[in-house]
């Protein structure tokens, strides 16, 4: 595959700073170089240049709302720009708002191709938060139900009229940390959510054959990865820690059965933030993952 990186160095959209280097982190972890020696065709496009974060509070809430916007349509462009010459883009973020850019130009991309669009969230929270609920006014709780439509018109119309995504094109997976009115809205709309519970239940294999079903030739298979999704233990270096994620070996699970789906098109690796890592280890395990995710294995399958 031809991949392209585009870095998004920011933090607008998350309640804790220091998102803004994960770029950076990333790239001093060997994203590049491992992707490079897994054959990949690596093209580091280097980082977008939006907004500054203003370090507000929120407004109706909403924390930074307009820089989040801004941010958001440099992302989309660029992914959009990637997609159209048939290349993979990689989004280095920043916070998980987004992912709200990212997945908007993917469904055009989708929609313009006539491809089915399948996208797995991997995170501790499931980020279908509003301005009515939100216990924080962080817009990295919100990118997804903007993609489904409920939100502000500047984030649900971005790349045209809303929705820009069905519930039904989504699954979530290691879910742990759901708000109360969140809670009723997951409920509400339907979401497929693969909770930590339900994993623990079925175990991560079934779970990842559950939410690859359907993923053929015609399908666009999207990845957001929120480093929070990975137990803190193994992965300290992210803003809000949630206890009893999964661990190195189903983290490493996911990622080969996503390989061996042979369906990925995009990724998104978001809230990596090495100002509270120890020796950017975070980064670290994220490239060992991303490997997995692009093939690597311990032996020779059939
Ligand atoms: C919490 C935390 N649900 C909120 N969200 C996220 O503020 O909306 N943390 N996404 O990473
Ligand atoms: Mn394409
Ligand atoms: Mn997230
Ligand atoms: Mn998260």
């Amino acid at each position: 595959p031809r991949v392209s990186l585009i870095g998004a160095p920011t933090d607008v959209g998350a309640g804790h700073r220091g998102a803004r280097l994960g770029p950076e982190a990333l790239r001093i972890a060997g994203l590049g170089e491992a992707l490079a020696a897994r054959g990949v065709d690596v093209l580091d496009r280097g980082n977008l240049d939006g907004p500054r974060n203003p370090w507000q509070k929120p407004v109706d809430g909403y924390r930074h709302l307009p820089e989040v916007v801004a941010w958001n349509r440099l992302v989309m462009d660029a992914v959009g720009a990637e997609l159209r010459e048939g290349r993979m883009p990689i989004l280095l973020g920043g916070d998980h708002c987004l992912g709200l850019g990212s997945i908007t130009a993917i469904a055009r991309h989708c929609r313009e191709t006539g491809k089915q669009l399948r996208v797995l969230w991997l995170d501790a929270h499931a980020d279908f938060n509003t301005s009515q609920v939100t216990p924080s006014g962080n817009i990295h709780g919100m990118p997804v139900s903007c993609l489904c439509g409920i939100g502000p018109e500047a984030l649900t119309t971005l790349g045209g009229p809303a929705p820009a995504m069905r519930a039904e094109d989504i699954r979530q997976i290691g879910i742990r940390s759901v708000d109360p009115g969140e809670k009723q809205l997951i409920k509400q709309h339907g979401l497929d959510v693969y909770d930590m519970r339900y994993i623990d239940e079925i175990g991560m294999k079934r779970v990842m054959e559950e939410a690859l079903e359907g993923v053929d030739d015609n399908t666009h298979l999207h990845v957001s990865f929120d480093v929070d999704f990975l137990d803190p233990s193994i992965a300290p270096g992210v803003g809000t820690t949630v206890p009893g994620g999964p661990n190195y070996r189903e983290a490493q699970l996911v990622m080969e059965m996503i390989a061996d789906n042979g369906r990925l098109a995009s990724l998104d690796i978001v809230e990596l933030n090495p100002i509270l890592d120890k020796r950017n280890r975070t980064a670290k395990l994220s490239v060992d993952l991303v490997e997995s995710l692009f093939g690597k294995s311990t032996l020779m399958r059939d």
